[in-house]
């Protein structure tokens, strides 16, 4: 039985295709900067935006043809394993993602809630084991349910803070049993609505507590995945803790936790901080924590989270050349955490949506490994820096300056001349190497 049976295998079919169900860029097996392109992207696709939510927005309920929907409870979470699976092969993605509650419903105990889980964990293990198809990160949900209506790590009442700990070591063996590369942290509700109610220092020290168990756990049990946190400066508290890639750092680093961590960045979550994406990955791979994406796009008009899918070619060169320059992601991976829009309802949409999205980042892909090749923006900036490594610069870099000796230089060095920043001539340049790829 198939839940997509007007959709075919989606195929490499070059950009003149006019197949909607073919790729266009996305050549998996094709080796661009020593790699092939499913090794460099490594692409996921994230259950509760494809599988489970419905297109539900604050002013109307679910539009999404859905044909497992016609199921309920456990029968529907089955239904959606089947789903995923022939979704996740038909588009050749290699890697998924979920959150606990994506994939099972809730029980009327935590007890039931995690035997739910257990029993499509099995399932879902069968599917993995049969297609090769693998967990690139699981994470809790703790933000839907009411009780975490104050957060979870970061909330007033401790039984909810232990409930989130329970459900966190039950995602852990998870992760473990499913061989999960990663496991995400993504701060739901760790954050406050007003700081008149709030104390932030214990908030803060208690997150981090758990962190730490949660490491001891892993540890204990063996689960080597890597840790992730996925920073987002809002929504839907009005402030989150982990606001953005420099704020996270700060975090792991004021509480010893630098060593066990990397982020996850999502592209919305950098434009809600007011940041580009290649921004936030610029500071994650300065301080070597680049781990993983979640791929998407918001909408600059707008102030949420609208997790379009990523066709900005743009952003996609300019996030894989940071990618490029940071050696790859490691055991990270490109996660779609992205969304059809609310009138994008039939079943096919979920195919045109990933074909966009892993086109976009294919071609993002292609366009920076030769910019990188050609060294275009590294030639421009070693010319701008070129100050810095002779003469007074070199000692400046080399700490052997102080303000005295800066000062006799600059006393005697009546005229500085500056050279031009050369925007729009780069820009230009890039616009060729798109144009040309
Ligand atoms: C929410 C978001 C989450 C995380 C996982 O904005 O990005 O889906 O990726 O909890
Ligand atoms: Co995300």
């Amino acid at each position: 039985m198939s839940y997509f049976p007007n959709v075919p295998q989606i195929e490499y079919e070059g950009a003149r295709s006019n197949n909607e169900f073919a790729f266009k860029h996305y050549e998996p097996e094709r080796i661009v900067a020593g790699k092939t392109m499913k090794e460099h992207l490594r692409f996921a696709v994230a259950y509760w935006h494809t599988l489970t939510t419905g297109g539900a927005d604050p002013f109307g309920t679910g539009t999404a043809i859905r044909s497992w929907d016609r199921f309920t409870g456990m029968d529907l979470a089955k239904a959606r394993v089947e789903a995923a699976f022939e979704l996740i092969v038909k588009l050749k993605v290699p890697y998924f993602c979920f959150h606990d509650r994506d994939i099972a419903p809730e029980g009327d105990t935590l007890r039931e809630t995690n035997r739910n889980l257990d029993t499509i964990v099995a399932l879902i293990k069968e599917h993995m084991k049969s297609t090769g198809v693998k967990l690139l990160w699981n994470t809790a949900n703790m933000f839907t349910h009411p009780r975490f209506v104050h957060g979870a790590g970061t909330t007033n009442n401790a039984d909810v803070y232990a409930y989130a700990a329970a459900q966190i070591k039950k995602g852990l063996e998870v992760g473990k049993e499913l061989g999960a590369e990663n496991y995400v942290f993504w701060g739901g509700r760790e954050g406050y609505e007003t700081l008149l109610n709030t104390d932030m220092a214990l908030e803060l020290d208690n997150l981090a507590r758990l962190y730490r168990m949660a490491i001891d756990y892993a540890d204990e049990i063996g689960f080597d995945a890597q840790f992730l946190i996925e920073p987002k400066p809002k929504e839907p508290t009005k402030h989150q803790y982990d606001f953005d890639a420099a704020t996270t750092i700060a975090f792991l680093q004021h509480y010893g936790l630098k060593d066990r961590f990397k982020l996850n960045l999502e592209a919305n979550h950098a434009t809600l901080a007011g940041h580009t994406f290649e921004h936030e990955l610029r500071v994650a791979r300065m301080h070597g924590l680049l781990g993983s994406l979640d791929a998407n796009q918001g909408d600059m008009l707008l102030g949420w989270d609208t997790d379009e899918f990523p066709t900005d070619l743009y952003a996609t060169t300019l996030t894989m050349y940071e990618v490029l320059q940071n050696g790859g992601l490691g055991k990270g991976g490109i996660n779609f955490d992205a969304k059809v829009r609310r009138a994008s309802f039939e079943p096919e949409d979920l195919f045109h949506a990933h074909i966009a999205g892993m086109d976009a980042y294919a071609k993002g892909l292609k366009v920076a490994a030769r910019l990188i090749e050609d060294r275009v923006f590294e030639n421009a900036i070693e010319r701008r820096y070129a100050s810095f490594r002779e003469g007074i610069g070199k000692e400046i870099v080399e700490g052997k300056a102080t303000l005295a000796a800066l000062e006799r230089y600059a006393l005697q060095n009546d005229a500085i001349v500056n050279a031009s920043g050369r925007q729009e001539r780069l820009k230009a340049v890039l616009n060729d190497y798109l144009l040309s790829e």
